[in-house]
């Protein structure tokens, strides 16, 4: 068992509970030594799993709480690891009286992730469920939540290590035919063994396109908001974060640059850019405003367009909606229906009416977003959420269309055997079943203290 590690897990914020964690040998001795137990028995007596009342001291033999303490053995632990654990009460200075009390007894500050990169050395989680854990620490939105929940409950990893099974299976099979050169693939087999290879490359494939959702979840959906100058495009900004963001005035040209922002709308995470107004303009800094909001409509996933409720439709406006007609997605806004309605929608455009100084119409807004990225089906744990995954997905799924490919052309086993093992060392660079040290460092850099 490795060295004893020990951190807050919980935030240093003030809070009913906090907790410090404890993982490694010396775990049960380090929380026995700061511990009594409110029975008078001694900590380690207590079979594990147990939540135990007692007194935590410091250094100094000072009383500095009365909590609740718990242990579990190696390798029946998140770690799999002996572990333990402090639950105080949930002030800073009292987490790091206590993690500084066990300090004193041969156990040192845990790194970023160290308490799930053990768990992953240990075998009780693989790369993509460790993955996991970070993503659903980090979730902002449901479904967030329920695809790093279903992950941690290896529904990604049980896709992958079935593909990774036939995978292994056809490779045998290539060995053989390999180690006895007269037994060659028959024609008709060979076709079947293609077959195989192309549906494993279509699973996978499959499943690299969920990358492009996925990421959605983490990294929040592209969202520009663009309009004319003063259709009340950083109005809607500062009204659906809830605080004053971005610059309002009623001069035109107010915004120059985009101003991004993270804001969780209908159940999904997205990335708000507010811009410069769309126009025509002579003036230098704003015409490079208006050249990024350009930027920022063409990399959206969502357009939302506002248009000047209080004033006629112009040029500028038809321009704007033609430009949007490209995004993926689009809603068009009637902006300030707090005043009286001089615009008239050109045909065949939906708009929902709304006013960022009285609110009105932003719940319908919420819920027509809601709507446009409703998932067909329940959302599980089906989603690559992280460039990595998308990667070694992508490449094996590649590997696996090479081999079909050279197979059905007639190529010999040995042609074949090498797009199929890369395949499958992909697969396994997946799942950590064979990873650099560097990758796993990457991964867990991410990570909170703590956990
Ligand atoms: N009555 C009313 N006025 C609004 C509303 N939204 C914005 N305005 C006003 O419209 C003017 C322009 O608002 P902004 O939010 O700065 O408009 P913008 O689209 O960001 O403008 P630029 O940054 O210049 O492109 C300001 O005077 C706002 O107070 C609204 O819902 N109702
Ligand atoms: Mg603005």
């Amino acid at each position: 068992m490795a060295d004893t590690i020990a951190a807050i897990a919980t935030g240093m914020v003030k809070s009913a509970i906090g907790i410090v964690r404890l993982s490694g040998e010396n775990a049960v001795a380090a929380v026995s030594a700061v511990f009594t137990p409110a029975s008078g028995k001694a900590f380690g007596d207590y079979p594990p799993g147990r939540l135990i009342l007692g007194t935590l001291r410091d250094a100094d033999g000072l009383v500095i709480d009365q909590c609740l303490a718990t242990y579990a053995k190696a390798p029946h632990s998140y770690t799999g690891e002996d572990t333990a654990e402090l639950q105080c009460h949930g002030s800073p200075a009292v987490l790091t009286a206590a993690l500084e009390a066990v300090f004193a007894h041969g156990v040192r500050q845990a790194g970023p992730g160290e308490f799930t990169r053990r768990a992953f050395l240990n075998g009780q989680l693989d790369l993509i469920q460790a993955e996991a854990v970070a993503d659903l620490i980090d979730a902002q939105t449901p479904d967030a939540v329920r695809n790093a929940a279903g992950q941690l409950g290896r529904a990604m990893t049980e896709q992958i290590e079935g593909v990774a099974e036939q995978l292994t299976h056809l490779l045998a099979h290539f060995h053989v035919v390999l180690d006895y050169p007269d037994e060659d693939i028959e024609p008709l087999e060979a076709q079947e063994i293609a077959q195989t290879l192309h549906a494993a490359a279509d699973t996978l494939e499959r499943l690299k396109a969920t990358y492009r959702r996925g990421r959605q979840l983490t990294e929040g959906v592209p969202c520009a908001i663009v309009g004319r100058p003063n259709a009340g495009k950083s109005s809607l900004l500062n009204a659906l974060l809830g605080y004053d963001r971005a610059i309002v005035t009623p001069i035109p040209g107010t915004t120059r640059d985009t101003v991004e922002e993270r804001c969780v709308l209908g159940g999904v995470l997205l990335r708000l850019v507010d811009t410069a107004g769309l126009r025509d303009t002579e003036d230098t800094v704003e015409r490079m405003g208006v050249e990024r909001s350009r930027q920022a409509l063409e990399r959206s996933e969502l357009a939302l367009v506002l248009l000047d409720g209080s004033e006629r439709l112009t040029d500028a406006d038809r321009e704007i909606l033609a430009l949007s007609e490209g995004c993926p997605r689009r809603l068009v806004l009637v902006s300030k229906s707090d005043l009286p309605t001089v615009l008239a929608l050109p045909e065949g455009v939906e708009a929902i009416s709304i006013s960022s100084a009285t609110g009105e119409g932003l719940e319908q807004l919420e819920q027509a977003v809601a709507a446009l990225f409703a998932q067909n089906a329940p959302i599980q744990g089906q989603m690559l959420t992280n460039a990595r995954q998308a990667e070694a997905v992508g490449r094996a799924a590649q590997c696996l269309r090479g081999a079909g490919d050279a197979l059905e052309v007639g190529l010999p086993a040995d042609a074949v055997l090498s797009d199929a093992e890369a395949a499958l060392a992909a697969l396994h660079q997946l799942t950590g079943q064979s990873v650099s040290e560097s990758v796993t460092d990457h991964i867990f850099r991410r990570f909170c203290v703590g956990k």
